[in-house]
């Protein structure tokens, strides 16, 4: 049994990590059985979520994941594809990871009202009197990653146009296809679903969140992805909710 070490559903996401859930998704995609964990960020062997336990194999980053259950259970996420289209579906996947990540990133964390209707709500398990440090410096280490990254040294106009131009590349893919890329699923339908769920998470305001929102065939695919793949999930994360109603 494979165990997924996951933060949990929160900001009405299956989990607030689209990494997370494209880890998930994977292991939907392959019907392997697993099994979710909360527990296992503070011993992450990166530092990050996800990382999954394979009878004993940590395997810790989402790409990494792929690529041992492809490995390991002969898995081809991309077997009704050309080689060109394999070429593109990759491409877009990491488009997504590596630059529309750091966008939805810096309006989830750097935008105050975003942080305290989605972030900040983490931190409720910690002790109130050590909260506001906690927040302050993850937040602090949240900002350096955004510069160190390079999206944040942008105006919020110029990152707006980038994250459109993503958006938009992403539409025009998907057009009227069922999945990513056909009529099939592929590897990238695991990013893409995370991403464009994360994208029109209804907690988040921001001009990438808009973008996300004009966009009706992300918004149906979306849909038909949760349907097939979170049968039974209906964008309520309680947990967050009753730590909201918790005395501070
Ligand atoms: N390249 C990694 C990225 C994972 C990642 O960035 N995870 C974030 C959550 S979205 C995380 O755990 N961040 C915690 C931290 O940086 O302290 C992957 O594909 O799994």
């Amino acid at each position: 049994m494979i165990t997924l070490y996951t933060f949990g559903p929160a900001f009405g996401l299956p989990d607030p990590s689209p990494f997370v859930m494209k880890g998930e998704m994977l292991l939907k995609l392959a019907r392997l059985e697993h099994r979710p964990n909360t527990r296992g960020f503070l011993k992450a062997p990166k530092g990050k979520l996800p990382y999954i336990d394979d009878d004993g194999t940590i395997v810790a980053d989402s790409t990494l994941i792929r690529m041992h259950l492809e490995q390991k259970y002969s898995i081809d996420f991309d077997r009704g594809l050309s080689t060109r289209d394999r070429g593109v579906a990759w491409a877009t996947e990491k488009m997504l990871e590596d630059h529309v990540y750091w966008v939805l990133v810096y309006w989830r964390w750097m935008k105050d009202g975003n942080f305290e209707r989605g972030p900040a709500n983490i931190f409720r398990r910690v002790p109130a009197i050590f909260r506001p440090l906690v927040k302050w410096r993850v937040r602090g280490k949240v900002r350096r990653s955004l510069h160190g990254h390079g999206i944040s040294r942008h105006n919020e106009e110029d990152m707006t146009r980038m994250s459109n131009r993503a958006f938009d590349a992403l539409s025009f893919l998907l057009g009227d296809n069922k999945y990513l890329m056909g009529n099939e699923t592929c590897g990238a339908d695991a990013t893409a679903f995370a991403f464009i769920a994360g994208a029109l998470a209804p907690v988040f305001e921001s001009p990438a969140h808009g973008k996300a929102r004009t966009l009706p065939n992300l918004i149906a695919y979306r849909d038909r992805m949760m349907a097939e793949f979170y049968p039974g999930f209906n964008g309520d994360t309680p947990h967050l909710l009753a730590k909201r109603a918790a005395p501070r």
